[in-house]
């Protein structure tokens, strides 16, 4: 078990296995654990409960290897039977008060937000950290809020004292201007899980952000 905040490491990895250009779970979520990943979200939107167990079980396995830290998305009952680190919810999910209900005080909850008022309702339910974006356009996500730019995440590094991770459209190209804007944690999907050498790629988005800095 690994309780790992954002801002504690730089780098956040979450799944996609439509991005994955054909390979295994196993072998995505193994490259990003041996290039340095330290917190690795399970996000599906599509098998059934049965078989994302399975595969949040393969995960927790992986990371538990690698000492670091899990989380899943959405899904609170998986999060508990797997033995996750940390589940992550948005805001149509179960409110963080009834998140904490279910999986006690020691899972992170992560909360998305997308504008100041989300931030601090975030901060005052409990969650852990909170989701900073989407910062640039993606087509990762399908019912994505419009792009909030660097002004959401400048607010929220002026204002709020909340472990936070940037998130929406980051790439080696822009990630330096969002460590630039005061994010020390950011979390990619597409740019990571759709690379054709996902460890190649881990170092030289790390290089990017770091530059940035
Ligand atoms: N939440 C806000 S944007 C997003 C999620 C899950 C998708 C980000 O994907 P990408 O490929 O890094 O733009
Ligand atoms: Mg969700």
């Amino acid at each position: 078990m690994s309780r790992i905040l954002p801002g504690e490491t730089d780098l956040y990895a979450i799944t996609d296995a439509g991005l994955s250009q054909g390979r295994s779970l196993e072998e995505v979520a193994g490259a990003l654990l041996a290039a340095g990943i330290r917190i690795l979200q399970y996000r599906e939107k599509k098998l059934k409960d049965g078989a994302m167990l399975e595969e949040c079980r393969l995960l927790r396995r992986l990371t538990a290897e690698f000492n670091a830290c899990f989380i899943v998305d959405d899904h609170v009952d998986l999060a508990l039977l797997a033995q996750a680190d940390g589940v992550h919810v948005g805001q149509e999910d179960l409110p963080v008060p009834d998140v904490r209900a279910l999986v006690g005080s020691s899972m992170l909850i992560g909360l998305s937000t997308h504008e100041p008022a989300q931030a601090l309702a975030a901060h005052h339910a409990g969650a852990d950290y909170i989701g900073v974006g989407p910062i640039f356009a993606t087509r990762t996500k399908a019912d994505v809020v419009a792009p909030v730019g660097h002004a959401y995440l400048d607010w929220v590094v002026g204002n709020l004292d909340i472990p936070f991770v940037a998130i929406g459209g980051i790439k080696r190209h822009n990630i330096g201007t969002v460590a630039r804007h005061g994010a020390r944690c950011c979390a990619l999907v597409s740019e990571f899980v759709a690379a054709p050498d996902i460890g190649v790629r881990v170092e030289e988005v790390r290089r990017a952000m770091h530059a940035g800095l």
